[in-house]
């Protein structure tokens, strides 16, 4: 059985990941607005893989015969105007994301709840992945430039982008 503290910040950890898709969902729809098609679709993969996050999280607390508690999602705010300047933002956000899955993890090592822990350590692979993934795509535009041409390559490549997550969340838990 969880812990209340374990289950609030569960349920703290599914808000933000529902905000990082919101995010993501909005990145994805200004990209496409200014003709960006294929990095709007990398940016649209990427709100899937979020509320795979979300809905992973969601399936552990009914597992585990605690409530998720669905708040508020706050809207997301995008400054970024470059497609640079966009994924710079997706870092400074990834390495957000990855300290609070640090703070969940060491709440559920404090706690000796070692099956929140296992579940946890996923999510610290999985932040590995993502802020890499960034960061290839940052060191990418570095060496093509922020140019139409060099852009134009990047829009076809990461237009390629297939979630690597289940879409249907029916089964998750
Ligand atoms: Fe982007 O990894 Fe979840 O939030």
């Amino acid at each position: 059985m969880l812990s209340k503290k374990i289950v609030d910040r569960i349920n703290l950890q599914i808000n933000r990941e529902m905000y990082s898709a919101n995010l993501y969902m909005a990145m994805s729809a200004k990209l496409n607005d200014d003709g960006y098609k294929g990095i709007s679709t990398w940016m649209m993969t990427q709100y899937h893989e979020e509320m795979f996050h979300a809905m992973k999280l969601y399936g552990y607390l009914q597992s585990q015969g605690a409530s998720p508690a669905i708040e508020k999602i706050d809207a997301p705010a995008i400054k970024a105007k470059s497609v640079k300047e966009i994924f710079s933002a997706t870092l400074e956000h990834e390495k957000f994301v990855t300290a609070s899955i640090r703070e969940l993890l060491e709440l559920a090592i404090s706690e000796k709840d070692y099956a929140t822990e296992n579940l946890v350590r996923w999510y610290v692979d999985e932040q590995v992945e993502e802020e890499q993934n960034v960061v290839d795509i940052l060191q990418t535009i570095e060496v093509i430039g922020d140019g139409k041409q060099g852009l134009f390559m990047l829009n076809i490549e990461l237009g390629k982008r297939k979630p690597s997550i289940p879409l249907d969340f029916t089964s998750i838990g």
